[in-house]
């Protein structure tokens, strides 16, 4: 037993509660595990951080936070009745819209009864004796599960840089994904924000509307489509609810886990130029993602990809006025789409505001805060208040941060020193019993979220059931499956040109991080066709036992 596995029995020993399965995190992904696992009869416990229900749209309330899925999609499609009965306001819901509908979830289905809330789990470890998980929290619990499930996010281990000096700053700083909930006044102040990835570009706008001065310090520019968001339309909506199973199954079936209108047929080198910019600028002007669907090429082939790029340059140069400031803003040293793709409400507009100046920190390095704000190689900035928009340890860093520990006493910090190794991103070699919802090695981050967490719920939930259908006690992947998924998760990143990018996808943002490419790249339909595989064969790649 862990130090903080004795500390916690020494704190409450008469806490220990046996359970079936223990899920880590209330989002939307363990809400619907909950629900989904008390549909079997099983005893669950939900151990959440945050003191409501929404994981990512519960921290996530910074100004501007808004979702790049189209909210008709990015919704829990297990309850028909639901889906009917809940509107969404906008084409890109808010963050609050978000956060009551996961709070609506949560009260339909009468959810909150077995979710402890203001509790972070600090220990799991297999018990393997009793073929059990013992599982400690920061608030003393002491619980035993059969299953360990984990559906903590791949983006809620918050990352703040180590800048030297930080501890010094005499203002108020936050981190984006830890906004105060009463919110922040910035009427009248000098703000600064470090980081312009999807939080920076939709934040940014926003601040600026707010603050005297805003000072924007960018390390890489990253592309960004408009998000060309609207109110619903009714009609849209009316619409869309009555043929809403046949858009889930296509949203089901497609690469991304939403819904394509249609799918490309040629390259990006196939056609004129002027038919190109044709393509794009439909393209723009629908909004969000729709010009990654554009060709069938931009993934995979570096010149098809350059003309999609230089579209988006070009964009850039005509919105922003000053062509300095356009050209700092305009991304030339990677592929777009290979680094997560931001989608805007007038993001390159705000650099025309009089209030807004960016720094380039890239040439010039932020080399320390001091009371007053931020020194660069180049100069010093006052500010009042600085804004972390610095991202995530993405995807392990959660559940690195839940210290767990399997057979033979082997941490899974240990064994993924080299980065993830998982069996089709649910599952990993001794960890018998734990399943990951969107893990390394999974759709996840590069697929509409909703769509992947109830497919690995699903799939989850029918493992489980199997396993009681046939009296079975564990199941755990082998080694063999595992290198081969490995593997393969590596070779199908390889076709593309993802790896061409520093991106938190593949562990860039973190010091010492290694780099490899975590979420899987083969697309929702495919790797779900795969799980089914596994699961029709008897789970093909694990071993059962009784
Ligand atoms: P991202 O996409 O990881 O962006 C973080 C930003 O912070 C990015 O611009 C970074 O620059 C910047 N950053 C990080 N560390 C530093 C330091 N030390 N100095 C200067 N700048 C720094 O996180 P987001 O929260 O925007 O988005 C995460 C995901 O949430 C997003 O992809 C969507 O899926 C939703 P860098 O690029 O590393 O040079």
């Amino acid at each position: 037993m862990s130090q903080a596995q004795d500390d916690a029995v020494e704190a409450d020993s008469t806490s220990h509660v046996e359970y079936d399965a223990v899920v880590v995190g209330a989002g939307f992904a363990g809400m619907y595990q909950l629900y989904r696992l008390r549909e079997l009869g099983l005893t669950v416990k939900v151990f959440e951080t945050g003191d409501g229900v929404g994981g990512t749209w519960y921290w996530n309330r910074y100004p501007g936070a808004r979702v790049d899925s189209p909210s008709m999609q990015y919704s829990l499609s297990f309850s028909s009745e639901m889906e009917q009965e809940w509107g969404w306001s906008e084409d890109y819901s808010p963050q609050s819209d978000l956060e009551g509908y996961a709070n609506h979830v949560a009260d339909r289905f009468n959810l909150r009864d077995d979710i402890q809330f203001g509790t972070s789990v600090t220990a799991a470890t297999y018990d393997e004796p009793s073929g059990r998980w013992i599982i400690h929290t920061d608030r003393g619990d002491w619980v035993s599960a059969k299953y360990f499930i984990t559906a903590a996010g791949c983006l809620s281990a918050t990352n703040v840089p180590n800048f030297k000096g930080i501890d010094t700053f005499e203002g108020q700083w936050y981190h984006t994904s830890r906004w105060p909930r009463e919110g922040v006044d910035l009427t009248g102040k000098r703000v600064g924000i470090v980081g312009t990835g999807s939080t920076g570009i939709q934040a940014i706008p926003k601040l600026a509307e707010q603050a005297d001065q805003l000072f924007v310090f960018q390390r890489t520019p990253n592309y960004s489509l408009p998000s060309n968001n609207k109110p619903m339309d009714p009609d849209f909506e009316r619409d869309w609810k009555e043929r809403y199973s046949e858009h889930r199954h296509n949203a089901r079936v497609s690469p991304g886990g939403a819904e394509v209108i249609a799918y490309p047929e040629v390259s990006a080198l196939s056609v004129s130029e002027e038919e190109r910019n044709r393509v794009y600028e439909a393209a723009w002007n629908q909004g969000a993602f729709t010009m990654l669907q554009s060709f069938t090429d931009l993934m995979t082939n570096i010149d098809a990809n350059d003309t999609a790029a230089e579209f988006v340059r070009n964009k850039i140069r005509a919105t922003v006025k000053n062509q300095e400031v356009a050209e700092l803003l305009a991304p030339k040293d990677y592929p777009i789409f290979t680094k997560r793709i931001c989608v805007d409400t007038h993001y390159y507009e705000t650099y025309n505001r009089d209030n807004v100046t960016l720094v380039d920190v890239k040439t010039n390095p932020i080399e320390e805060i001091t009371p007053t704000g931020v020194t660069t190689s180049a100069g010093s900035y006052d500010v009042d208040v600085l804004v972390f928009a610095t991202g995530f340890d993405a995807m392990t860093g959660p559940l690195f941060r839940m210290g767990i520990v399997g057979k033979g006493g082997l941490s899974l910090k240990e064994k993924w020193e080299a980065g993830p190794r998982t069996y089709l991103g649910i599952s990993t070699v001794g960890f018998p019993n734990m399943f990951m919802i969107t893990g390394p090695g999974s759709p996840s981050v590069l697929s509409n979220m909703t769509t992947s967490i109830e497919q690995h719920v699903d799939w989850i939930t029918d493992t489980i059931k199997y396993l009681k259908e046939h009296d079975l006690q564990q199941i755990e992947a082998k080694a063999d499956a595992e290198d081969a998924w490995v593997d393969h998760v590596n070779d199908v990143a390889d076709m593309t040109l993802y790896k061409r990018a520093n991106s938190w996808y593949i562990g860039a943002n973190i010091p010492g991080k290694p780099r490899v490419f975590m979420p899987y790249v083969g697309g929702v339909g495919a790797y779900r066709e795969k799980c089914d595989e596994v699961a029709a064969k008897d789970y093909e790649g694990f071993a059962l036992s009784s």
